[in-house]
């Protein structure tokens, strides 16, 4: 049996790259929303690291019965060890508040522009998306929306009970998982991404390391597949016993 010594190596071609990945929103520039009475605040954030160019942040406080408590919506670059975002709200006590976060291309509207980010494709190179999950005992509901446009989408509804106290669970999401409207999303044609926190009065939660999963690309797993071969078939050819 012979080894490949890594001389023999530099007559390899590079393997292809990864096909360019899409970034969702590095958190910056970051988000602050405070609130003390029942209404509604509205932000947009703009940057090369937002897909589309643009976060809308919309905090409702339906109810709020001790305004004086306050309560905060945030996104920013969290806790999370590779820096990536971090979405979360704090209601005071016996709040009821929502949550959203948009991502539609630059419209400076709350409102949802289903098509706005023009035909994003990440089945291209993405599964499904990933998160860490924090929620206090007060329980309550995170929803992920995909739109390719207003009449065909797709839904995940992450749900904790009132009672449960989660920290830092992973969640991962597949595309496949997700609920359709009409049609169901198309993931290489994505106009518009929301996520929505609502929850018991007073909850408390943050989501962090969000990002896209990751899938191989066909390209490199064809490459890697057809090299495995090649040195399969190259050691074999130089066995004594296949000599004959
Ligand atoms: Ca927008
Ligand atoms: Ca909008």
């Amino acid at each position: 049996m012979k080894f490949i010594v890594p001389s023999q190596l530099a007559w390899l071609p590079a393997v292809p790259p990864l096909l360019a990945q899409v970034t969702w929103d590095t958190g910056s520039p970051s988000t602050y929303l405070p609130a003390t009475t029942t209404g509604t605040v509205t932000d947009f954030q703009h940057g090369p690291g937002i897909l589309g160019g643009e976060r809308e942040s919309v905090f409702e406080v339906l109810s709020a019965p001790f305004p004086s408590f306050g309560n905060t919506m945030q996104a920013y670059p969290g806790y999370g060890l590779d820096g990536t975002t971090f979405l979360g709200a704090s209601r005071g006590i016996n709040v009821l508040a929502r949550c959203t976060w948009v991502w539609d291309g630059i419209d400076g509207s709350p409102t949802i522009n289903p098509t706005g980010l023009g035909n994003v494709d990440l089945a291209a190179a993405f599964s499904g998306i990933e998160f860490d999950l924090s929620m206090d005992e007060n329980g309550g509901t995170w929803s992920f929306r995909f739109y390719t446009d207003a009449s065909n989408y797709s839904t995940y509804h992450v749900s904790i009970p009132s009672g449960t106290l989660i920290s830092g669970t992973h969640y991962s999401l597949g595309f496949s998982d997700f609920l359709p409207t009409g049609a169901g999303a198309d993931f290489s044609r994505i106009g518009a991404i929301v996520i929505t926190s609502e929850g018991g009065a007073g909850m408390d939660t943050e989501l962090d390391n969000l990002r896209f999963t990751p899938v191989p690309e066909p390209r490199q797993v064809a490459w890697v597949t057809g090299w495995a071969l090649v040195t399969w078939r190259a050691a074999r050819g130089r066995r004594p016993a296949d000599a004959t």
